[in-house]
């Protein structure tokens, strides 16, 4: 299976590290069984500047997981009804390693069963009664290569996939289509007269604009398409399993939530800001995914030829 990261959940609080409240500290969320297990580790991270959640229950850390985001989980492994190796089961069929970091608590008697631990999907496990700045340092290094891995692939400004990221995830998709016989589609877009507002209120404002028309394009996307930022003022989504018509309808969406009411910037001012989009669609005569990004380019330009703010394919 791919390690590549599929779901787009970021956050920009966390690629923006440098603001010291506490909506910025690291979430963690603590699982054992026992109220005073729970109880010691949470002080001492709460000591440590992180902001603690706990459960004693994996049920209960499920349930957590699924309505909340985290950064770490500790995990203790010897819990009744759900053991600390189903529950890091459960948390890999929906978190990569790189999503949701998780660090395993194991008994001493317990060692020769650290192999399944891994097996399970933990990232790492430290030995009860531990040393706290033992713990410590791996809940450190943990967070750190989370945050690092996520740098790597998000775009800093708008929190959403780099150009880099988008080719990775789109190709993978291309491959894994083909061998199913599926159809996916991908649509490339470009803000109309985009240079007009950057020389009118200045390039602070053009990048404030480019992440609200962003949070427009994602609150009509589904949750299996995926939006990145392919270029300056361009962006491309991409859509698993759809075929070029729903795609279209999808498109369109996305072009009435961006021009349908103005931008505000400022106190004063708003613009009526709107985009030209352009589909592509896998079939036969794909050679590669590029193949479909240059058929969405192309449907991009008709699209701003023939008169800007509408779909083309
Ligand atoms: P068109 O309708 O033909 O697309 O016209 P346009 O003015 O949008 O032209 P074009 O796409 O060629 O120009 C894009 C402009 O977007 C030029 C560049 O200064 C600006 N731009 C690109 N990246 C950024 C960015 O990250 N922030 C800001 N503020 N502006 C950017
Ligand atoms: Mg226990
Ligand atoms: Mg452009
Ligand atoms: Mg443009």
């Amino acid at each position: 299976r791919s390690k590549l990261i599929r779901n787009h959940s970021y956050e920009k609080a966390d690629v923006n590290m440098e603001v010291d409240n506490d909506k910025n500290k690291f979430k963690v969320l603590v699982v054992d069984d026992e109220i005073v297990n729970l109880q010691v580790l949470a002080s001492q991270l709460i000591l440590n500047n992180y902001n603690v959640t706990t459960a004693l229950s994996g049920k209960k850390a499920l349930k957590l997981i699924s309505e909340e985001s985290f950064d770490l989980v500790i995990l203790d492994v010897m819990m009744p009804k759900m053991s600390g190796y189903e529950v890091c089961k459960r948390i890999r069929e929906k978190f990569t390693l790189v999503d949701l970091p998780v660090l395993m608590l194991t008994a001493n008697s317990q060692l020769n069963n650290v192999c399944l631990g891994f097996e399970c999907g933990t990232n790492d496990y430290i030995i009860k009664p531990f040393e706290k700045s033992e713990l410590l340092a791996r809940i450190k290094t943990l967070i750190t290569m989370k945050n690092a891995v996520k740098l790597s692939v998000i775009d800093s400004l708008t929190g959403i996939f780099n150009r880099k990221h988008l080719f990775e995830l789109a190709e993978l998709l291309f491959n894994e289509h083909r061998a199913e016989k599926k159809i996916m589609s991908i649509i490339m877009m470009d803000i109309d007269n985009f240079k007009i507002l950057n020389d009118k209120y200045g390039h602070g404002i053009g990048d404030m604009i480019l992440k609200d028309i962003v949070t427009r394009c994602q609150e009509v996307l589904r949750p299996t398409d995926t939006i990145g930022r392919y270029g300056g003022e361009e962006f491309t989504v991409i859509l698993p399993n759809t075929e070029i018509e729903i795609a279209h309808k999808i498109a369109e969406r996305i072009r009435k939530n961006v021009s349908a009411k103005p931008i505000k910037i400022g106190e004063e001012n708003e613009e009526i800001v709107t985009l030209s989009l352009g589909i592509g669609e896998s079939n036969s005569t794909n050679k590669s995914v590029l193949d479909i990004f240059y058929e969405a380019d192309k449907a991009l330009y008709k699209a701003k030829s023939s008169g800007k703010n509408k779909v083309t394919t």
